[in-house]
């Protein structure tokens, strides 16, 4: 027979056990688990401890007890509370790229020509990168690079790609949006995509899949390949938007798609007609300021709990020029100006949205490009009023020199990331999938090939060491893989490998012939060609020189041959596939892994 005392200390613990499931299921956690790791936390605090002994020695048991469980009760709940109250919440993230956006083409980064006060207005509240980098000169292996993480030359990526190419994203291969799916975000892709479609060659008459959706996106609206070729129409998740079966496209019949100058393929692919009419260019941009903001709006309507991620890849400020009818004439420099002046009312747009709903202070914001800016004829236009695409630097789009890869980088985050402040740090576009896991506690599996680095503390401003010291480029020649170490940077080759047009007014004007045209100087360049007795390759020091002015290689052999062995060991890594996407600069060389 048990003795009164004991009996009471039985009845105690059982009442204990009751009370503590039910205290286990009414706390206002997430979980029990967390409840109970909050309890043993409770418990090991030394001081919290010695009071519980204090309520243990006074008074008959069953005081005691309620003593225990009122003490331990309040104290699971407002350590609970208190814990969970400070843990932060995931934030929303909108991404935010540009497409063709030069250096210069911002207020915030020095253009004075341009008003773009809401990006500007997001640089004022955040910080501002200098030194940030595209992974390719060139929009879909920039974009691949973007979304996955890795080296486009891991790929054998370098132009941009046909309609008719399959998807460039291995199904296993972790990107921005699966990761951060796969930690309880909402994802969709608005904008344009151009990394292809299905397994084999596209059918364009058939569900286009996989694609985005595939990857990690729950919804996708926008482009599937560029605004300046085929097909120019739209696609919602797997299909093309007002698609008829009975009309189906037609390979290499002439479409209706509206002609604009610097837009091309008309007569690569044609039927769908309905297809084609719905897609009206000088529409596109309001089309997809319009998408994004609905589809954060329907978020808040229908899971405002779930952290989003909303990426939007405009088309804005890619040939054709094709801004609102409202934009035309705005800027002072043709349409070049009017339709960055269009981008700067998108984001304007969707900054609305988030101060709406509230939204701002817990949404992490990145705004950059895919590339440099390209002096095709209404570039050419634009710098003839004045305008720099570039600011100051050297070179353009599908380039190795600065302009064809650093871009404007900005990044707000109320609260976490500093604002009106700058940041010299290296960065690459690569760098955002692990960065943005970081901040949403996401993980990217390690057995993945990511060569991003997290630069999460350099977009705090809280970091003690650079996380990237160096970084490998690609341009479009495979020549001009570019390598980046520090200060120095340098090209295994002669002149920026992009555009090969040689005339002032041609569409493709690039490399050493631009510089007829815009007098920007270069140690190699004379009258528009390189000099006969330039070294074969190029170093540069940014930190003394960013114009590049300058090529050191002959000052600087140790750096460079020290460069070049980096180079190669990188050049190993680029696979016997056969190389994606278009090249321009044809053949010498070409043979070169
Ligand atoms: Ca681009």
């Amino acid at each position: 027979m048990l003795h009164a005392e004991e009996r009471e200390d039985q009845e105690a613990r059982h009442q204990e056990q009751a009370i503590l499931s039910r205290l286990g299921r009414g706390v206002p956690l997430q979980s029990l688990f967390r409840c109970v790791t909050y309890g043993a936390i409770t418990l090991a605090h030394p001081q919290i401890y010695s009071g519980l002994s204090l309520i243990l020695r006074l008074g008959p048991k069953t005081i005691r007890l309620v003593a225990i469980l009122a003490g331990l009760s309040w104290l699971l709940l407002s350590w609970g509370n208190s814990v969970a109250a400070s843990a932060p919440r995931p934030p929303n993230i909108l991404l935010i790229n540009a497409d063709d956006l030069g250096y210069g083409d911002l207020g915030c980064y020095g253009a004075t020509q341009l008003k773009t006060p809401h990006i500007d207005r997001l640089a004022r509240e955040g910080r501002r990168f200098t030194d940030a980098h595209s992974a390719s000169a060139v929009c879909s292996p920039s974009r691949y690079g973007l979304l996955t993480g890795q080296y486009p030359l891991r790929k054998n990526f370098w132009g941009p790609i046909n309609l008719y190419q399959p998807l460039t994203i291995d199904a296993e291969q972790p990107t921005v949006a699966s990761v951060l799916k796969s930690a309880g975000y909402a994802t969709a892709i608005i904008g344009k995509w151009h990394l292809g479609f299905g397994r084999g060659r596209t059918d364009w008459n058939k569900p286009l899949k996989p694609g985005p959706l595939e990857v990690g996106f729950d919804y996708f609206f926008g482009i599937p390949t560029v605004n300046s070729g085929p097909p120019a129409v739209y696609v919602e998740n797997h299909s093309v938007v007002n698609f008829d079966p009975a009309d189906p496209f037609v390979p290499g019949q002439e479409s209706v798609t509206q002609r604009w100058p610097e837009k091309g393929g008309y007569e690569s692919i044609g039927g769908a007609r309905a297809a084609f009419e719905s897609y009206r260019d000088e529409e596109v941009g309001t089309t997809f300021a319009g998408k994004a903001v609905a589809w954060i709006e329907r978020q808040q309507q229908q899971a405002a709990d779930q952290p989003f991620f909303l990426y939007l890849a405009t088309t804005n400020i890619h040939h054709p020029f094709t801004p609102a009818p409202r934009f035309i004439g705005s800027s002072g420099c043709g349409r070049y100006g009017d339709f960055v002046h269009e981008l700067d009312w998108m984001v304007g747009e969707l900054l609305s949205c988030l101060d709406r709903h509230g939204l701002a202070e817990n949404t992490l914001v990145v705004f950059t490009s895919d590339n440099g800016g390209m002096l095709h004829q209404t570039g050419q236009h634009a710098w003839k009023r004045g305008h720099r695409l570039n600011g100051d630097l050297l070179g353009f789009k599908f380039g190795a020199w600065e302009g064809g890869h650093r871009v404007p980088f900005i990044v707000r985050w109320p609260g976490r990331v500093p604002g009106g402040s700058t940041s010299t740090a290296l960065v690459s576009q690569i760098d955002l999938i692990t960065t943005f896991a970081a901040a949403a506690g996401a993980v990217v599996s390690p057995d993945a090939v990511v060569d991003g680095v997290n630069q999460l503390a350099e977009f705090t401003g809280t970091a003690t060491s650079r996380s990237r010291t160096a970084l490998v480029i690609s341009p479009n020649s495979p020549r001009h893989l570019t390598l980046r170490q520090g200060r120095w940077l340098l090209i295994p080759a002669q002149d920026e490998g992009g555009f090969q047009g040689k005339k002032p007014g041609d569409h493709l004007l690039g490399g050493a012939a631009a510089q007829q045209f815009t007098g920007l100087v270069n140690s190699d360049v004379i009258g528009g060609q390189i000099r006969p007795d330039a070294p074969p390759i190029q170093l540069y020091d940014l930190a003394a020189d960013p114009r590049q002015t300058t090529n050191l290689a002959v000052q600087q052999p140790g750096v460079a041959e020290r460069m070049l062995d980096e180079l190669s060991s990188w050049r190993e890594k680029i696979p016997a596939s056969p190389r994606l996407g278009w090249i321009h600069l044809q053949p010498q060389g070409q043979e070169q892994r």
